[in-house]
């Protein structure tokens, strides 16, 4: 009886242990630019820092202008972080469209805006 009681305990322990982990996906931290701010000159890659670290297969980000259409000469993903080469961005508004697979194999996707002005 004792054993089975202790059996169900670490059960349920490693219950919680998984839930923590679960909550733990590849969520971004920051960037480069930042979501939202304006840089007045074109940046040469967009980086992209995870809360956690990305299998580099299954990460990747792309960069869009205003409309839609793709301006980013591809993207690499190395422990947290993501980076995609853009080539020289004109003025304007550019969205940053990622996903990302952890680690923990947990899939998460996103996406942010950037300004480049004058
Ligand atoms: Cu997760």
């Amino acid at each position: 009886m004792a054993n089975s009681k202790r059996a169900i305990a670490t059960f349920v322990l490693a219950l919680t242990a998984g839930g923590t982990i679960a909550q733990a996906h590849a969520v971004l931290d920051h960037a480069s630019p930042d979501a939202g701010s304006t840089v007045s000159e074109s940046p040469e890659t967009v980086t992209l820092y995870f809360t956690e670290s990305l299998e580099p297969k299954f990460s990747g980000a792309e960069v869009l202008n205003s409309n839609g259409d793709r301006v980013d000469g591809g993207s690499s993903a190395s422990g947290n972080t993501m980076q995609a080469s853009v080539k020289s961005l004109s003025p304007g508004s550019y969205t940053v469209k990622w996903h990302a697979l952890s680690v923990d194999t947990h899939k998460s996707q996103g996406s942010f805006s950037f300004r480049v002005g004058q």
